[in-house]
């Protein structure tokens, strides 16, 4: 039995025999579930609705075929996914990946948790999660066009400003965002905020570009102030991943007072004592797409290591996995406790392993999970829709100053939620408890049948 709940026990049973092999997917529903037992002993009514058996199956899941050509004129054939997981407090919304080793069960995962996030930011979004297969790396600019385009032909059936409005997730940045919002205005001749991280000449947001990392540090500087009485000031950061999401935390941190170590890629990482040199990096990632141990050749005093797994024996006082699913590992934990890690937060979608959860939480290491600390990124791309529906720009300030408004109350909405449900101070448990409620509450209101 991996559940005190035999209602639960059975939920997950049938997860289980229904998506046999899908191990993210399983993961990602085994953590929820488990922060459920004390909703399912208070909320008879829940449990009756069927809201726990309803929320574990996406409304509707689309696979697709992507052909395109590339620059040699070869026939390339990739496998598009969108997931609607659940639409009952808003059109699904989420992020595309780009990534070879995006599967469905990766795709589920990620619209699994995007639910609970996109809750937990107070606007009004349901989840969902798209992308392929397709990897970007060593692709032309012109072999990126033609997969986005043809990608989106298919997609846009399925897709609307009132339906479901993907975004940016890994691989899939500014240009790609593009390239789709083209063609989907070119097939359906209209003008619509069906993207977001769109550019700013054509409806995009202020601050959605610097908002996962920004936001990742707002709830980290919350959550350390309540918890702890502590700061960013003076803090030694070490930072997985040299991306959209690990390259705005970085800057964030800097600017809270603190001094980042080490970033990496999917190769390695790299160490510099003084402190990491944000430009050289954003060179280096955002303009010439090279890798991160180049670092190395521009900056004195700069080490590189191959395999990216070593970055958490760092000693550091605040760990920011901002790369990718299962990163840090149950060994990585008791390297990071040993070296005295005072906080966790995670820019990544469920970049800890369960074994990792539950040892930083049982050595009294501040946690922040990824559906709480990431979804300032999501919450921005809600507020570009609120722009492109009055069709109107908010300034930077006027956009970040919500973003950590919202930031500070997801961590407030979390902590209560944990002291309601009688787990104070676990993280995990109350942003699963407070995202799961406001959209059962919904399914409730909804009825059963749609
Ligand atoms: P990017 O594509 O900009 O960057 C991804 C980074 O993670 C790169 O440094 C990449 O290295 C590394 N990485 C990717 N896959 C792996 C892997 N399998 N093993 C090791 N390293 C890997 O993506 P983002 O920064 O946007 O996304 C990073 C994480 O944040 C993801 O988990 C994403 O789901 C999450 N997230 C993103 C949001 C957003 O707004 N963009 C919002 C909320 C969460 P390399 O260059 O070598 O591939
Ligand atoms: O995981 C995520 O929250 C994202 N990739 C952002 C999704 C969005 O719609 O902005």
């Amino acid at each position: 039995m991996d559940f005190k709940s035999t209602y639960l026990q059975g939920v997950y049973d049938k997860v289980c025999a229904r998506n046999a092999g899908e191990k993210e997917f399983l993961q990602a529903v085994k953590e929820v579930l488990e922060s459920l037992e004390p909703v399912v002993e208070r909320r008879p009514d829940i449990v009756k609705a069927g809201v726990i058996d309803r929320i574990v199956e996406p409304e509707r899941q689309i696979q697709f075929r992507v052909s395109w050509v590339d620059d040699n004129g070869n026939v390339q054939v990739n496998r598009g996914y969108r997931v609607q997981f659940n639409s009952a407090i808003g059109p699904y919304k989420g992020g595309l990946r780009l990534h070879p080793s995006v599967t469905a069960s990766v795709i589920k995962f990620l619209g699994f948790e995007q639910i609970f996030k996109n809750s937990l930011t107070t606007l009004p979004m349901g989840g969902g999660k798209g992308g392929s297969d397709f990897d970007p790396k060593g692709k032309s600019d012109a072999e990126v066009m033609r997969f986005c385009q043809s990608f989106m032909t298919e997609l846009s059936k399925h897709i609307g400003a009132d339906t479901d409005v993907p975004a940016g997730d890994i691989g899939v940045g500014a240009r790609e965002i593009g390239y789709m919002f083209g063609q989907y205005k070119r097939l359906r001749n209209e003008f619509t905020g069906v993207l977001t991280g769109k550019g700013l000449s054509y409806g995009g947001s202020l601050v959605r570009t610097e908002a996962t990392g920004f936001g990742l540090c707002y709830f980290t500087k919350e959550m350390l102030a309540c918890m702890k009485n502590e700061s960013f000031k003076g803090k030694t950061v070490v930072i997985s991943g040299s991306g959209n999401v690990a390259i705005y935390a970085n800057k964030k941190a800097t600017e809270l007072g603190a001094k980042v170590v080490a970033m990496s890629d999917s190769n390695g990482y790299i160490y510099d004592p003084n402190g990491i040199n944000l430009d050289v990096v954003k060179q280096l990632k955002e303009v010439e797409r090279a890798r991160i141990k180049e670092y190395v050749n521009r900056v004195p005093g700069a080490t590189y290591t191959e395999g990216c797994r070593g970055i958490w024996t760092i000693k550091c006082d605040i760990a920011l996995p901002c790369a990718t699913q299962n990163e840090l590992d149950g060994d990585a934990a008791d390297a990071l406790i040993k070296n005295g890690v005072i906080a966790v937060a995670e820019g990544a979608n469920m970049p800890s392993t369960p074994e990792a959860v539950e040892k930083f939480l049982a050595a009294g290491v501040l946690f922040g999970p990824a559906k709480a600390a990431n979804a300032g990124g999501v919450a921005t791309s809600g507020l570009e829709m609120s722009q492109n529906s009055e069709r109107l720009s908010w300034s930077f300030e006027e956009v970040d100053a919500k973003l950590h408004d919202i930031m500070v109350k997801i961590f407030h909405a979390a902590y209560d939620a944990s002291k309601e449900y009688g787990h104070e101070g676990n993280l995990v448990m109350g942003a699963n408890i407070a995202g799961f409620l406001k959209v059962a509450d919904a399914m409730l209101w909804q009825g059963i049948s749609y």
